[in-house]
């Protein structure tokens, strides 16, 4: 069944209103709930998770700097959406189906309110995992205005919980960013983009084996999910009319596995003012964007004398990245419409300034330490892949401690075929190159040797980045300072059936 595309509205997710705000701090508490939703209006509502009844979950808007306090409850059934893989890490048979903890992605954040995948806890706080600390999360949002979002972080069935609609959009705010007059109100708008499989009936299909089944176990998780539906905040190829001025898009990738190579089918540019962390130093005129799974990026799109016109958001990048099939130009090569319908309103006067923010590089002579980690490819007992970082499982002892206040480079060295989207917790990072090398070579003698040279990040990543993509038979280095907490982060790959399935450590941050 194929699904017509540009029929329903893109929908907007509201702005979630506290239960108390003074001028100390502000308090929210936001219910996890399953409910109905209609996805596409050819089909039939689905059954869905989100937070506060909504899929996406409603936007959570803080000031850079203000106090925050969440509570987040699970008021979930007992029963999940999805099939579990028992054999996964933390989803054994000694815990409950149902567990959720959410983590605001790229968020500087104490290290007991980031949402550690084993500080799950289920309905009523009934059960929780043995990392869980306390039931109200606390954020400080030491971070400049940005665009994070909220989701599941569960151990084991992380993948599952984002998929059944587990995520919403968190954004800062900040006088220094409004005093830019970029475009805002109606005018700014945030975009998720996920991939979905429908059974017949509408209900959301998620696999219970690999392509190459595994006998001996009921359910298995597989090494990726590609699904043959986009959504953007929840619905199936919407349409947005616009009036013929500039718009401000917050655009999120949040898929499971899907990497975008997001262009317009009009051929213009869009304007990138900001990356995973916040502001550029100037926007950067682009054709196309590439976003793999968490990575963000806000664009202006200027539909000036565009009245009329209708433009395709498209899509163009293999998936599994990047070694998979290219997209169906019909279906998953296209993500959204602009209809450029609406009367102007009023007279656009907002701008695309030349200059926004500094973003003042990180020196390489403050570094006090280097780590080399692989993003390494085995097998496990039932003949799956199993994608580890430095060698490790989840459950191997930390060997990444970071003293508080200091500055490393990470080598991330891909010896495997795909690239990975790595994300650290608590801070963000700056690329400083990617470079090609000989594998085999380093495989057999644990040594690097490059085979060509170094390439700095592209434009769009040159700014402040809280996942970067490692690509295939390349070591990327990143540098970044730790702090302002100490204590339990983690890093992984963010394809979600990779961090499930062990593609994620623990790291601390000491003093
Ligand atoms: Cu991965």
């Amino acid at each position: 069944m194929i699904l017509s595309k540009f029929v329903d509205e893109l929908p907007i997710p509201p702005i979630l209103k506290p239960r108390w705000k003074d001028q100390f701090y502000t308090y929210y508490e936001v219910n996890m709930t399953e409910f109905s939703q209609s996805l596409h209006s050819q089909l039939n509502n689905s059954t869905v998770w989100g937070y506060e009844n909504g899929y996406p979950g409603p936007t959570i808007e803080v000031e850079s700097g203000e106090k925050v306090f969440i509570k987040w409850i699970n008021n979930l059934p007992d029963k999940h959406l999805f099939p579990i893989d028992y054999t996964v890490h933390g989803a054994h048979w000694d815990v409950p189906d149902v567990r959720t903890v959410v983590h605001v992605h790229g968020a500087c954040v104490e290290w007991e309110s980031d949402g550690y995948p084993e500080a799950w806890f289920t309905k009523g706080f009934k059960q929780v995992g043995p990392y869980f600390r306390k039931q109200i999360y606390r954020y400080d949002n030491c971070n400049h205005a940005c665009t994070l979002w909220y989701h599941d972080h569960t151990i084991g069935i992380t993948r599952l919980n984002i998929y059944a609609g587990l995520a919403g959009f968190y954004l800062i705010r900040e006088n220094r960013e409004r005093s830019l007059n970029l475009p805002s109100g109606k005018y700014e708008i945030p975009l998720m983009i996920q991939d979905k499989t429908f059974n017949e009936d509408g209900s959301l299909y998620y696999p219970k084996q690999p392509e190459k089944p595994i006998p001996e176990l009921e359910t298995s998780i597989i090494p990726e999910f590609i699904g043959d539906t986009i959504l953007v905040n929840g619905k199936v190829w919407p349409y947005l009319e616009v009036e013929p001025r500039k718009y401000r898009f917050r655009l999120l990738n949040a898929s499971n596995t899907r990497f975008y190579r997001i262009k317009l089918d009009s051929g213009q540019f869009m304007y990138q003012i900001a990356t995973d962390g916040g502001l550029l130093e100037y926007p950067i005129g682009i054709r196309e964007i590439m976003l793999a799974p968490a990575e963000r990026a806000d664009v202006i799109i200027d539909f000036t004398n565009l009245e009329g016109k209708n433009i395709i958001m498209t899509n163009d990048a293999p998936a599994p990245f990047p070694g998979g099939d290219k997209p169906d130009p019909l279906t998953v090569g296209q993500v959204m419409q602009f209809r450029v319908t609406l009367p102007l309103s009023s007279v656009d006067t907002s701008t695309i300034p030349a200059y926004m923010v500094p973003v003042p590089k990180i020196k390489e002579q403050s570094v006090t330490r280097i780590r080399y980690l692989t993003l390494n490819d085995t097998m496990d007992q039932y003949g799956r892949e199993w994608m580890l970082l430095d060698n490790k499982p989840w459950d191997a002892p930390i060997s990444e401690n970071p003293k508080l206040g200091t500055t490393e480079i990470w080598y991330l060295i891909n010896v495997t075929d795909d690239s990975h989207p790595i994300h650290l917790h608590l801070i963000d990072f700056q690329i400083l190159d990617r470079r090609n090398f000989d594998v085999d070579k380093f495989n057999k003698e644990k040594v690097i040797e490059y085979t060509g040279p170094a390439m700095p990040p592209e434009p769009q990543e040159r700014g402040w980045k809280d996942t970067v993509r490692a690509n295939p038979k390349q070591v990327t280095r990143i540098i970044m300072e730790f702090g302002p907490f100490t204590g339990l982060y983690i890093w992984h790959c963010h394809i979600l059936e990779h961090e499930d399935y062990e593609m994620m450590r623990p790291y601390i941050v000491i003093r």
